[in-house]
């Protein structure tokens, strides 16, 4: 199958959950509470693991976003936070910054040629032009996790099942949405984010769990189990310890590939997503040809 087709046929078949999930998730919307009953687990879907690439250095990997020519990566940790610069292709570094030792660093994403980069606890966002040179910071009173947008908005995790929606010039909260599935049950620890043809992939920290969100509602359309790159990842790191897992993101629009790594791993990982219909897509909700 090509990329392109291939691309159709996972699009299509996202807009056809969430259009299912908009219509059957409309009472859940108006009041989400706790789960009190059997939860039911998302549909997985499925991919392909297409490349594994050793990497250059290891990094505590906090958040991952490419832009152009390029792949950033923000690294966390007192003392050691960075912000780096690759080349997309070759996935060399080739340039990076320190942060403040009073600063760790968390998600990050790219707005118009400008990187946002969240800070755990501090509650400031930094603002970068692509040579890594800072040029903003803006505010928020939260935890910063994961960071994405949907090309206007920043999109938040704080660690609950909260995603908050902030102008991308102020830091103001426009919207929030819960994350949430069919039995109500509101997920909690939501991660590094990365959005993709119109929803939003998320990591479930200290899991190989990664939910795909409908951004309009956060009802949870499906999810991936990245457990067997985690298992690939141990063999190569026998010493590896319970904070150094999945994390980091990053959506290559020119190959519709997925980047991923983990804590201090020692490969990227580059996978296709594939569209993997869950008994609740009924077929009348698959476009005709697909
Ligand atoms: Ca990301």
């Amino acid at each position: 199958m090509t990329h392109v087709l291939r691309y159709h046929l996972f699009f299509c078949l996202i807009l056809a959950s969430i259009s299912f999930s908009q219509s059957s998730t409309a009472e859940t919307n108006e009041a989400i509470t706790p789960a009190t009953f059997q939860t039911t687990s998302p549909p997985v879907w499925q991919y392909q693991l297409l490349r594994t690439i050793p990497r250059e250095k290891h990094h505590f990997t906090e958040g991952l976003v490419f832009a152009g020519n390029y792949l950033f990566e923000s690294t966390g940790q007192y003392g050691k936070s960075q912000l780096h610069r690759y080349d997309a292709k070759k996935l060399t570094l080739s340039q990076h910054i320190n942060l403040h030792a009073d600063f760790f660093a968390e998600g990050l994403t790219v707005i118009q040629n400008q990187l946002y980069q969240l800070s755990w606890k501090e509650g400031d966002v930094f603002v970068y032009n692509l040579n890594l040179q800072r040029i903003n910071t803006l505010k928020i009173n939260s935890e910063g996790w994961g960071l994405t947008t949907d090309g206007e908005s920043l999109i938040i995790s704080n660690g609950s099942s909260t995603l908050s929606f902030r102008d991308r010039n102020t830091a103001q909260e426009s919207r929030r949405i819960t994350v949430h599935d069919s039995s109500r049950k509101q997920w909690k620890d939501i991660n590094e984010l990365e959005w993709i043809n119109g929803v939003i992939l998320a990591n479930v920290w200290h899991q190989d769990t990664v939910l795909i969100i409908n951004p309009d509602t956060g009802y949870i359309i499906g999810q991936y189990n990245f457990e067997a790159l985690s298992q690939i990842t141990s063999k190569a790191m026998p010493s590896r310890n319970g904070e150094q897992v999945l994390n980091g993101m990053a959506w290559n629009s020119a190959t519709q590939t997925l980047l991923l790594t983990g804590k201090d791993w020692p490969f990227w990982f580059e996978v296709s997503l594939l569209p993997v219909p869950s008994a609740h897509v009924t077929s009348s909700l698959i476009p005709e040809g697909f």
